[in-house]
């Protein structure tokens, strides 16, 4: 037995913001989640960094490179050893498409309100809008 505690695994999620905009993908599935908004993203793998991850992960889902920048919001505990945390995703080349979503949106300060975005997501308006009106 170890006394290092386990530490949790990660999903990191990007906001990529551009010209005083954020972008949302809508997910497919699971059937619970489908057609609702969310920061793309996806899970950190064994021996994977978050950053890594979060640059795979977009890489695979929007045919994006970015870099992989500071924390915003909050952490959101998906489960028992299971975090969900964002990060800041600066777009470095590629325009974003849909891969694995069923589609994209850029929105503003108001669209990002009345859009129906997953539970989870919800904890990280206040950081979203705060830099989407300062931009
Ligand atoms: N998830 C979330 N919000 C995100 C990205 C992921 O709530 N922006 C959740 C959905 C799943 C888990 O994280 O419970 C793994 O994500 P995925 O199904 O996209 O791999």
């Amino acid at each position: 037995m170890s006394d290092v505690p386990a530490r949790d695994r990660e999903v990191v999620a990007g906001a990529i913001f551009r010209g005083g905009r954020l972008l949302l993908a809508q997910r497919t599935s699971p059937p619970a989640l489908a057609g609702r908004w969310e920061l793309p993203g996806g899970k950190v793998e064994e021996f994977e960094t978050p950053q890594a991850a979060l640059a795979r992960e977009l890489r695979e889902e929007l045919a994006v490179e970015v870099r992989c920048g500071a924390r915003i919001g909050v952490d959101v505990q998906l489960s028992a050893g299971l975090v969900l945390r964002a990060y800041r995703a600066e777009l470095v080349s590629g325009e974003p498409v849909a891969l694995d979503h069923a589609q994209l949106a850029w929105v503003d300060a108001e669209e990002l309100l009345s859009m129906d975005l997953v539970d989870n997501d919800r904890a990280w308006i206040p950081e979203l809008l705060e830099e989407l009106r300062a931009l």
